[in-house]
């Protein structure tokens, strides 16, 4: 299975995740409040960031998707940090030392304390702190980027953090979730028209703005009407809202997909809630799951696909993984996945890049770090890197762009 020759082919990071010792974050903080597994030194990536970005060049990535830390540029509201800002900018150059194209995402789950301090996403004041912040970022990674996400799974951040009550802040109530939305969905609209008026003013190539939408396979559980019906909002509601909305405001430049899973969908009965919330619970259509339970569903992803065509935009894969134990299953995990974009290219599905989560185990927010997904394997007593199997074979990908069946 040939890929098009300019595909972008590496694996993703987030920096609270990797980069160890963010202590001015709103995680920082709720980590320790709420008796969670510390994210400490995570996998020191802050400083080691050469060396795994050599064992990325290594294996073959010619892309990588890494995020910049609010709190470390920005650690007190409007004093903005020339050292941090010194840092990401070293670690888009050693990217780019490499022939490795940077994907940066602005904001990826984690807020300055001072930002959750005054209410953080749910005070409207959040959208114009994100626009000077993203402004002072991009204004000075603009020369070396092109590749933008402004805000990561905007619908998983505000659901578990606002609804499910599982994320900081912890809070329960829907409209607070709602309200949450509201302000990312404006912050990245107007985010995405700063970022293209920056690269116009320097006289720059136009940047590629997008979100990494977070989606699921809605699969209704049998061809019972309620069921299909249900499955076809939520896919409306979680996966397209966004899109919809950011296309009517000319705000995208392509989709960035986070495929993980798909959910089953059975009603028990007709009503409001049972619409959004019901699941199958009975195990008549088995598969194979990753170490937190999900389902694993390759075909899942050329559905979507399928139905993301009417958008007419280039599609980056801008996550796709798997936490498990067993290296065999990763690399099962990936080619499956793989396959099934090959479909999709083949069905005139414009993807245009496969970015694996993770480069390295990393610290799984709520879960911490027991869920291994890297294609790196960190020891967290000694920071020692090992690559596993799956991400040799992977890399013979990369290099040749090709997916023996
Ligand atoms: O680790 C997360 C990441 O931060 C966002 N997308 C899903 C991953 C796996 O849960």
């Amino acid at each position: 299975m040939k890929f098009p020759r300019d595909f972008l082919w590496g694996a993703a990071t987030a920096a609270y995740q990797v980069e160890g010792g963010n202590d001015r974050s709103d995680w920082w903080r709720w980590e320790k409040e709420a008796g969670k597994e510390n994210s400490g030194f995570a996998c020191r990536h802050y400083d080691l960031y050469e060396l795994d970005f050599e064992l990325a060049r290594g294996l073959g990535h010619n892309a990588h998707r890494l995020s910049v830390e609010w709190s470390r540029i920005e650690p007190e509201e409007g004093k903005f940090s020339d050292v941090a800002l010194k840092h990401y900018v070293d670690v888009i150059l050693a990217l780019r030392a490499r022939n490795i194209e940077p994907v940066v995402t602005l904001h990826h789950f984690t807020n300055p304390v001072w930002l959750a301090d005054c209410g953080g996403w749910e005070n409207k004041k959040s959208v114009a702190a994100f626009l000077r912040y993203s402004e002072f970022v991009v204004r000075a990674l603009a020369k070396h980027v092109r590749y933008w996400i402004t805000i990561n799974e905007p619908t998983i951040y505000a659901t578990h953090a606002y609804l499910f009550g599982v994320w900081p802040p912890q809070m329960k109530v829907f409209s607070r979730a709602k309200r949450v939305e509201r302000h990312m969905i404006s912050a990245h609209i107007k985010a995405y028209r700063l970022i293209h008026k920056i690269y116009k003013e320097y006289a720059l190539f136009k940047p590629a703005v997008s979100i990494s939408q977070h989606m699921m396979a809605l699969v209704p559980c049998d061809q019972k009407l309620k069921n299909r019906f249900a499955a076809w909002l939520r896919h409306k509601l979680y996966n397209e809202n966004y899109l919809d909305i950011f296309m009517r405001h000319k705000a995208l430049d392509f989709i960035g997909l986070n495929y993980y899973s798909r959910q089953l969908v059975e009603l028990k009965r007709w009503g409001f809630k049972n619409l959004f919330e019901d699941i199958c619970e009975k195990e008549h259509h088995p598969v194979k799951k990753n170490s937190l339970g999900w389902d694993i569903y390759p075909e899942g992803l050329y559905q979507l696909l399928l139905k993301l065509k009417k958008y007419k935009l280039p599609i980056m894969i801008t996550e796709n993984g798997i936490c498990t134990s067993e290296d065999a299953q990763r690399w099962d995990y990936i080619a499956s996945h793989l396959r099934n974009i090959h479909r999709a290219i083949e069905q005139g599905v414009p993807v245009t890049g496969y970015l694996y989560w993770s480069l390295l185990d990393n610290f799984e927010w709520d879960k911490g770090f027991g869920p291994r997904f890297g294609l790196i394997d960190i020891d967290y007593k000694t920071q020692q890197r090992t690559v596993r199997e799956s991400a040799v074979k992977f890399s013979q990908v990369c290099k040749m762009g090709i997916l023996s069946s």
